[in-house]
């Protein structure tokens, strides 16, 4: 009776247990399959850990955890298999035959002597072997024939957080910063182990905890404690962590008179201030600049050069393993100059020039993390440099956390783009792992989407793209689609149907996003709060920071001439990259208006004008959320109702805003371009100044 009784409220409890969404990617549900249950239990009736490390710890935690979770079982860990079958094997270090294809950090799964082996060179490797064997349970596969080995492609895989000493975060949408820095060194929260577990379990191994528009607070003796706090959580499981860090700190902090990087005292005050970095974290990661960037100070305050000043870090980190990551991410207040330009021609000159221990950091596009952008053209430019990239997973452009947009089709987009660097096959993804050019280092960055929400990113679909950055900074050749199986199976729901919906929603959810708009590669880059639509934006310090200098809107048509008759941008690309683009009749359309200034009534390759296929897409894209809704409705039965509920309320806010966008963009254009709105579609119901003033409130926030 009492057993009946037991099951009966545990049944209750699964049933009225709401999903916060706080579990992520290893909320390791029971499989609902029992028979399936006990075929994976009999393969895991214990963990056997030879040897002992931190990183090995959690290795075997990870899956006493998760298997209890999915299998209901408690798996002993023991210290050794002996003759036992059945199990599960950690083994670290092997060498021979079984480690022979691994690099440092890769690891293979066998199923040996009736054991299943999970090995690696280093404890970190076993860690993201336990990891993957996990993945394949949750993701329904045998463990009969289990045959992995995988290698990470790039080197240094890291979360770049904007997050500020004060709680606040810049551009994020989910809530405050995840670090208490009030409440550290003393207090840990059980949050920072769960954030590293959620990394590691994609491998990511490197965390700048800092916004880049740093504060040198962080560099103080009362705040490098609380860092090496999170350091302490972060190291078993592989994780760096890495600082951002202010150009000016030798004055602000130092109290020196300049922060000159060739003043002798000032290289002094950085040397002495990176040792005692090491002795807080002595495996800390390394620095991250933003110098002479959006006012941030820098090196040409002094009149030397980005390369002065990253050599000088360099050489203060010289004595240890860790690096300098210099972004490239710089351009100037010039009304004439095409920012699409600055990157490339500030950095290009310093080819070969920067010390061995820095790279490069690129963001993706060349303006700014756009819904979509041609790749930067400093990638494949600097063959002696190494390059890293860096993408933004928060939603800075792409809806906050309000709008669905799955970011792998963009990652991939940009990594699969061929620079022609050396020759047909030089992919960005090939600058990135550094197979094209031979790079020391690798990285891929991306602006973290974390935040203090109870479900970590606000939207819970957005949980997806921090998944996919992690895991293509893994392994890039992985599809946007194998990747969208993997997240929902483990995060959402195993029933298929269920999945098929949400899959579809996903893929096509950016495609949608850029319809509404930015479509036929119009941009758009706001002040303001960098989320109402502001075509008509045209006041601000900066020329830079209008929306007009983007979208140069004008009687004759649409679009930023980068052809020799504009500003040339396109003579940044090698040549086959710039004939793909430069001829305003074959331009592929998703780029057109980055490159050519278009007429309204110039007949595009859909057989419509140029006025006429805007609004299409305006249209289609806005409508098409609608079908985004009716996706997530036939997905309903197989969803945590809660979960449900909560990503329904964010369509529906999608919805609406999709609406408000494309009126703006109409409304804004139509004076310009003179035309009807082509049917079927129906003029918008309001008028250029009500949608303003509705975006006026969102200013005042
Ligand atoms: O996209 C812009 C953002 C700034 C950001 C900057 C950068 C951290 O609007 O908030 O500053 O990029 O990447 O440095």
């Amino acid at each position: 009776m009492n057993r009946l009784l037991f099951i009966g409220l545990l049944l209750l409890a699964q049933i009225t247990f709401a999903d916060d969404g706080y579990r992520l990617w290893l909320n390791y549900d029971r499989l609902t399959d029992a028979a399936a249950r006990s075929v994976y239990a009999r393969s895991a009736q214990f963990i056997a850990v030879s040897g002992s490390s931190p990183v090995l710890t959690s290795a075997s935690d990870e899956l006493q955890t998760g298997l209890r979770g999915l299998l209901g079982t408690n798996v002993p860990a023991i210290a050794s298999a002996g003759t036992q079958q059945g199990g599960i094997v950690l083994a670290v270090g092997v060498s021979g035959a079984d480690t022979s294809g691994l690099n440092e950090e890769g690891y293979r799964i066998v199923k040996r002597q009736g054991n299943i082996l999970v090995m690696g060179k280093t404890a970190v490797g076993v860690l993201y072997g336990a990891f993957a064997l996990l993945r394949h349970i949750q993701t329904g596969h045998s463990l009969d024939t289990i045959n992995l080995v995988s290698n990470p492609k790039v080197k240094l895989r890291m979360l770049n957080h904007w997050d500020n000493p004060d709680g606040t975060v810049e551009r994020g949408y989910a809530g405050g910063s995840l670090w208490k820095w009030y409440e550290l060194p003393e207090t840990i929260s059980p949050r920072y182990r769960d954030y590293a577990r959620a990394n590691a379990s994609l491998g990511i191994n490197g965390t700048v905890v800092n916004n880049v528009n740093a504060s040198a607070r962080l560099l103080t003796g009362e705040y490098l404690p609380k860092v090496a706090a999170l350091a302490n959580v972060m190291r078993s499981y592989g994780i760096k962590v890495y600082l951002s860090v202010y150009f000016a700190a030798p004055k602000t902090l130092g109290g020196l008179k300049t922060s000159d990087p060739l003043d002798p005292q000032v290289r002094k005050w950085w040397a002495d201030k990176t040792a005692e970095i090491h002795r807080y974290i002595p495996d800390f990661g390394g620095f991250l600049v933003k110098a002479n960037s959006e006012g941030e100070p820098g090196p040409q305050d002094y009149g030397r050069t980005h390369v002065d000043g990253a050599n000088m870090l360099a050489a203060a980190m010289k004595p240890f393993p860790g690096v300098v990551i210099w972004r490239a991410f710089v351009y100037k207040a010039d009304p004439k100059a095409d920012r699409f330009k600055a990157a490339y021609e500030e950095f290009t000159p310093f080819d070969g020039q920067f010390a061995p221990n820095v790279i490069v950091q690129v963001k993706n596009g060349p303006i700014d993390f756009q819904p979509r952008e041609p790749f930067s053209p400093l990638l494949g430019a600097m063959p002696k440099t190494p390059l890293g990239i860096e993408f933004q997973i928060t939603q800075e452009y792409l809806g906050f956390a309000s709008h669905l947009v799955y970011e792998a089709p963009l990652f991939k987009e940009c990594l699969e783009s061929d620079t022609y660097a050396a020759g047909k096959g030089s992919t960005v993804a090939r600058v990135v792992d550094g197979s094209l050019h031979g790079y020391s280092h690798t990285l891929m960055a991306g602006v973290a989407n974390t935040g203090s929400d109870r479900n970590w990113t606000g939207h819970p679909l957005a949980q997806a793209n921090w998944y996919a950055f992690g895991r293509l900074a893994w392994d890039h050749t992985l599809t946007s689609e194998a990747i969208a199986d993997e997240w929902i199976n483990m995060t959402l729901t195993r029933q298929p149907q269920a999945v098929s919906h949400v899959r579809a929603m996903l893929l096509r959810s950016r495609a949608i996003y850029v319809d509404y708009n930015v479509p036929l590669g119009l941009s758009r880059p706001w002040t303001g709060v960098h989320f109402a639509p502001e075509p008509w934006q045209n006041r601000s310090p900066r020329p830079d920071w209008t929306a007009v200098y983007y979208h140069r809107a004008d009687s004759a048509g649409l679009g930023f001439d980068r052809t020799a008759t504009g500003s040339n941008a396109l003579a940044q690309y090698r040549p086959e990259v710039r004939r793909q683009w430069e001829n305003v009749d074959n331009c592929p359309l998703p780029y057109l208006l980055w490159f050519h200034h278009v007429p309204w009534t110039k007949q595009l390759s859909t057989g419509r004008t140029l006025w006429d296929e805007l609004c299409t897409r305006f249209y289609t894209g806005a409508d098409s959320v609608r079908w985004l809704q009716q996706e997530w409705t036939l997905a309903k039965p197989a969803i945590d109702p809660a979960l449900y509920a909560d990503v329904a309320g964010r369509l529906a806010t999608q919805q609406r805003e999709a609406i408000w966008w494309r009126d703006a963009w109409v409304l804004y254009l139509q004076p310009f371009a003179h035309k009807p709105v082509p049917a079927p579609f129906k003029q918008p119901e309001r008028t250029l100044d009500e949608v303003k003033k509705s975006v006026d409130s969102y200013l005042l926030r």
